[in-house]
């Protein structure tokens, strides 16, 4: 049976693929989901995408990846820089969790560079555009083999 990888996303990237593409590219959430359940299906997981623009659903969500997920991937979007409670959830998460980032938060302004969601992270992908979630599903293979 294919384990599953719940990838969550946080606030404003519901616009992905229909405002700023000279940041965040052309690609949309559905894509995202498209390539990442391709790529899972190789490697046997299934994957669960969701997006919220809310801090506490997001929480809740971590919540039920407890129960339901072998691992996570999550783009916490501005949460990055600023939640507690989104770090404070993950650490309740036994399994593997990788953060990734479309753009390169090192290369932005200041506020961007530091993430509370590292202090929990196995692995941060950060410039890779939206390949870095498929390439955090290639490395989730490997950390659930
Ligand atoms: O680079 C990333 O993936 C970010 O997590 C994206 C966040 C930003 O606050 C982080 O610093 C870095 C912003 C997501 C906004 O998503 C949009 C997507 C398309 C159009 C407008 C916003």
């Amino acid at each position: 049976m294919s384990k599953m990888i719940y990838i969550l996303n946080g606030p404003n990237l519901n616009l992905l693929g229909k405002r700023e593409p000279e940041i965040y590219g052309h690609d949309t959430l559905a894509d995202v989901e498209t390539n990442c359940a391709a790529v899972g299906k190789i490697l046997g997981l299934s994957v669960k995408l969701q997006q919220s623009n809310h801090e506490g659903e997001i929480v809740e969500m971590i919540h039920e990846a407890r129960e339901n997920a072998a691992g996570i991937i999550i783009n916490p979007a501005a949460y990055s820089h600023t939640s507690v409670a989104i770090l404070d959830a993950l650490n309740t998460f036994e399994g593997p969790v990788l953060e990734v980032h479309i753009s390169n938060i090192h290369k932005r302004e200041t506020f961007r560079h530091h993430s509370y969601v590292s202090a929990r992270a196995d692995g941060v992908i950060a410039g890779f555009g939206v390949n870095g979630y498929a390439l955090a599903m290639q490395h989730m293979g490997t950390l659930l083999a």
